[in-house]
């Protein structure tokens, strides 16, 4: 794993960011460009992404993909496994690069003529006329999908400060929240923001005892961006992360309301457990030192 200073990549460092008190943070994206605005037209075809299959902000763009019918843009699967190179891709099969044929997701970085200086993270939407990245956060990407192109609305005037305010409790409680457990290094803070996990779970599992979805009838982005967390919930979360006070399939309406969203048109394409086993079970130092994958539990998703 690694870090990228001005176009070129140094091995090291952890992606973890451990603050004195145990606590962890996640870093910031800063390649912020905008589909529709500039230099990048709406325009599908020219679009690319470099994702792994079991990051979870990757994950919201390939559902916003889905979701919007957006097969156009073209997608590269990293291994599920980071290595001293960071996301890594085969030579060819279902995890190589077929666009630009790179080995990492830091030779994507690197073929952009910015100079890139950061952290070498997936999602990465790319421009293939101009040789550029577009954005590299999934937040950025899942709206400008949206909003540039047709499908449906993810992100209605009418429901725009909803989504906001449960985008932002979700971020922070449940899909930064159980990585806020699972990399703490401290008592406190892993049960702190396990608490969290499971206080906001249980908020929106009683909400959803009346509503369809989290504002109202129709799915919309704040449902896109819960997904994932649940989606990985019971096969990683709940043991290799330690969020495991109740499981996802535990919840009366929670549940049911997850496989409603799996059964979607295109959803379940987006989704491999087996890749998240293998991720998140990958060999770790503090979590996981012999990288051994449990063979439970094994969750029916309808
Ligand atoms: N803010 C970014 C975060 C993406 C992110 O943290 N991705 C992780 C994988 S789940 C990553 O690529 N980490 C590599 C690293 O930090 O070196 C987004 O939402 O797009």
């Amino acid at each position: 794993m690694g870090y990228m200073v001005d176009g070129v990549y140094h091995i090291g460092e952890d992606v973890t960011k451990t603050l004195p008190n145990g606590e962890w943070e996640r870093s910031r994206s800063t390649v912020r460009h905008w589909i529709g605005k500039g230099d990048f037209p709406a325009e599908a075809g020219r679009y690319h992404l470099f994702v792994a299959w079991n990051c979870p902000w990757a994950h919201r763009a390939l559902l916003t993909r889905a979701i919007k019918g957006l097969d156009e843009i073209t997608v590269s699967y990293a291994r599920p496994n980071r290595d001293d190179q960071g996301w890594v891709f085969d030579k060819e099969g279902e995890f190589s690069d077929p666009l630009l044929g790179v080995r990492a997701v830091h030779e994507v970085y690197s073929a952009d003529p910015m100079q890139y200086t950061g952290r070498l993270t997936v999602p990465v939407l790319w421009d293939k006329v101009q040789g550029r990245m577009v954005s590299n956060e999934s937040a950025d990407i899942v709206r400008m999908l949206n909003a540039a192109f047709d499908g449906p609305d993810l992100y209605p005037a009418a429901h725009q400060a909803q989504i906001d305010e449960w985008n932002t409790l979700i971020y922070e409680t449940v899909n930064n929240g159980v990585y806020r457990a699972g990399f703490a290094s401290a008592q406190e803070p892993y049960e702190k923001a396990a608490h969290q996990v499971f206080e906001t779970l249980d908020k929106i599992d009683a909400h959803l005892g009346k509503h369809a979805f989290l504002c109202g009838d129709t799915f919309t982005e704040a449902d896109l961006r819960l997904f994932p967390t649940l989606a990985r919930f019971d096969v990683a979360y709940h043991y290799a992360f330690r969020c495991n006070l109740r499981m996802l399939s535990d919840y009366a309406h929670l549940w049911p309301y997850s496989k409603r969203i799996y059964a979607m048109p295109g959803v379940a394409e987006t989704v491999r457990f087996d890749i998240y086993k293998r991720g998140y079970f990958s060999a770790s130092e503090k979590r996981n030192p012999l990288g051994i994958i449990p063979i439970g539990p094994t969750v029916d998703w309808g």
